[in-house]
């Protein structure tokens, strides 16, 4: 922790949307009436078919949990996307495509064409019999097809549930079957640093563990040659030639579902995060405007994929909500070289870059000759996700990046917060490393006691994270298992949102995430359950158990774990161990791959048999001399058996 503060500039704070008397007087106004407070914005920032008379109808008690904001209001997010923009920007850019290659042209996609190109997609969909409340997946590639197929959805009432293309055929069928989805949107091929992912075969794979009901609609990128199954693939680029330009938008209520997104928790299967409409979309607006103080005519990068929620909040709905011009990356920021994030910047004149401190540490690694020489003059503002930065890294940003004048907005939020919580306001929060600062607008986090569960009251403490009252923002339900939504979020501590990571509070009331306190690890900003990568491994024939935990990696913030025990007849070797190494790419995808598999004789369980993996955690952290309380194992020895045989990392 280091308490150096980094307060805007005077030049910045004269031109922010938010300064820090603002900041201070509109959180107030936030927590004392959030009615008054969220009404007033909703009805400012969003357009509305009818109007709605309640503004928030949220109650977080075990049981009976139900959050509802705005609920009898009347909208459609495509049209607060695209269609109210018209008007002024129809020439605006809405989407600058920038593809892998560098040689390959930019796009340049205006809020008219987007409305054509979303209005036509939405045509193919409802000419597939998608119905309103109906599930659309979109395994795709980062292409401007991809936020226009969720558009669509938006558009015509479907419900999306956008797969990050590196994840599995398996994870692809888990998911299309989890939703019932009738539809999967996916590319022929997607590059990315210069190779190439089949993901129509992977979805070939994927339907072959579906219901032979699910269409498939093929955007044919890159032309690459693909099977074809007559009367179940579409050829969506065609179809759009064919179908209207025009497809009017469905008017929906404020609480109708618009998307699912799949997440890892610490228990089972990853779950589907429902997003609503309204709360959703004012949530994903206003964080995007005020936190990196977007203004009219400014360029946007988030680096993120759309598969996951940053790419669906920060790509795609906030920044088109507010009209504005949001750039989309299909390559790796290492491809052809370490430059490329920042060739990329300059060349488009990114004044707003948002990015996960995994890839500044990759980038940092690199050495600095890739930044040198490359104008990054727009710049204004940076931010990261994810994971906390180290100060090194943030360092590095801030020096090389920021040239030391840029404010570094380090966002805290979650797949199920829908948007940023704890974040500084660039022009109002003087920022420290590492720290993530200050509550956003209606955001009340509460540092709990993990064992009482009570709230400590004093200012410089340390606990678990969680949240005392709604925000607009907030994920739902859990699709199709409500129960299990209040089980994870509102059973540990009762009537709190409880977040899952632990946290420092320090004396100025600035929050420092301290990681996840449950099985879920972070992988280079990537959240996995312990649980999925463990049943990934025990569905191999020659494994008989497995337990994974994270543990701390120069370059990934984490790296996967893996204690492994064969069967009878099998014989620990490398080859195994690439076996398994593969077997979990293919199992769950690339992500997950384990980066050390330790062969374990024996795990170390409870005579009720749970595994202790608070020891398994130590070891793999080369922390085995506070392994604590090992009495209640019902075989100590096996720890002295994996001390001994522990992988060493590199
Ligand atoms: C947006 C996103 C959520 C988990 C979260 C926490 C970690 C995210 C962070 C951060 C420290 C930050 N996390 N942002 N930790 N500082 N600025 O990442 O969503 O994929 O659901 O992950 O990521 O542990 O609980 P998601």
């Amino acid at each position: 922790m280091t308490n150096t503060t980094y307060p805007p500039s005077a030049d910045f704070v004269a031109n922010a949307h938010v300064d820090a008397d603002r900041y201070a007087a509109m959180y107030k106004a936030s927590i004392e009436d959030p009615k008054a407070f969220w009404g007033k914005e909703a009805r400012e920032r969003l357009d509305w078919i009818e109007p709605f008379s309640t503004v928030k109808d949220t109650d977080f008690t075990l049981g009976q949990v139900s959050i509802k904001w705005f609920e009898d209001g009347v909208m459609n997010v495509a049209h607060n996307c695209i269609d109210r923009h018209l008007p002024a920007r129809a020439d605006q850019t809405a989407i600058i495509f920038e593809p892998d290659n560098p040689e390959d042209p930019a796009q340049h996609i205006t809020y008219a064409e987007l409305h054509e190109k979303v209005c036509r997609f939405a045509n193919v969909l409802l000419a597939q019999g998608v119905m309103r409340g109906d599930r659309v997946v979109i395994y795709l590639p980062m292409i401007p097809e991809a936020a226009i197929a969720m558009l669509a959805c938006a558009r015509i009432g479907a419900i999306h549930s956008v797969v990050f293309a590196g994840f599995s055929p398996d994870a692809l069928a888990n998911r299309i079957n989890d939703c019932q989805a009738k539809v999967v949107v996916t590319a022929d091929t997607a590059p990315r640093g210069g190779r190439r992912t089949p993901l129509k075969s992977n979805a070939d794979a994927a339907l072959l563990h579906c219901s032979d009901k699910v269409r498939c609609l093929v955007v044919k990128h890159t032309g690459d040659q693909t099977t074809w199954i007559q009367d179940r693939d579409v050829d969506v680029k065609a179809m759009m030639e064919q179908v209207a330009p025009d497809c009017p938008v469905r008017p929906m209520g404020a609480e109708d579902p618009l998307f699912i997104l799949y997440t890892s928790g610490s228990t089972g299967r990853p779950k589907g995060v429902v997003h609503s409409s309204a709360g959703y979309l004012l949530y994903a607006a206003m964080t995007q405007q005020l936190t990196f103080d977007y203004h009219d005519g400014d360029v946007y990068w988030c680096s993120a994929d759309v598969g996951w929620v940053t790419g669906h909040t920060y790509i795609v709905y906030g920044p088109l909500a507010n009209g504005g011009t949001t750039l989309m990356f299909e390559g790796v920021p290492t491809y052809p070289d370490a430059s490329r994030f920042w060739q990329v910047c300059e060349k488009h004149k990114v004044n707003q870059f948002y990015t996960a401190p995994t890839a500044i540490r990759a980038l940092m690694g690199q050495g600095d000759k890739f930044v040198e020489g490359i104008d990054l003059s727009d710049l204004k503002v940076l931010g990261t996700v994810g994971e906390p930065i180290n100060p090194e890294a943030w360092n590095w940003y801030n020096d090389k990046i920021g040239k030391g004048k840029l404010p570094i907005v380090d966002t805290w939020w979650q797949t199920e917060t829908g948007g940023h919580m704890i974040t500084p306001l660039p022009g109002a929060t003087p920022t420290k490393p590492g720290s993530a600062t200050t509550p956003f607008f209606g955001v009340q986090p509460v540092v709990l006691d993990p064992t009482a569960g009570t709230i400590i009251e004093e200012t410089k403490c340390e606990g678990v994270l969680a949240i005392a009252d709604s925000w607009p923002g907030q994920m739902r339900t859990v699709w199709g298992d409500h129960e299990r939504f209040e089980k994870t979020y509102f059973s540990d501590y009762k009537g709190y949102y409880f977040a899952g990571d632990g946290c420092r509070r320090d004396e100025d009331g600035y929050f420092w995430i301290t990681g996840r306190v449950d099985d879920v690890i972070n992988v280079s900003g990537h959240r996995m359950g312990t649980a999925e990568v463990e049943s990934a491994l025990v569905a191999h024939a020659k494994v008989a158990e497995a337990a994974v935990v994270g543990y701390p990696h120069d370059m990934k913030g984490q790296g996967i774990y893996a204690y492994v025990t064969l069967m009878n007849d099998q014989e620990p070797s490398d080859g195994l161990r690439k076996e398994l190494e593969q077997w979990v790419r293919t199992e769950i995808g690339p992500i997950a791959k384990p980066d050390l598999i330790q062969w374990a004789p024996g795990l170390p369980k409870t005579r009720s048999g749970k595994i202790m993996r608070r020891i398994l955690r130590k070891i793999a952290e080369n922390d085995y001399g506070a392994l604590g309380d090992t009495s209640t194992l019902a075989d100590p020895s096996v720890v002295d058996e994996l001390i001994e045989n522990r992988m060493h990392r590199g």
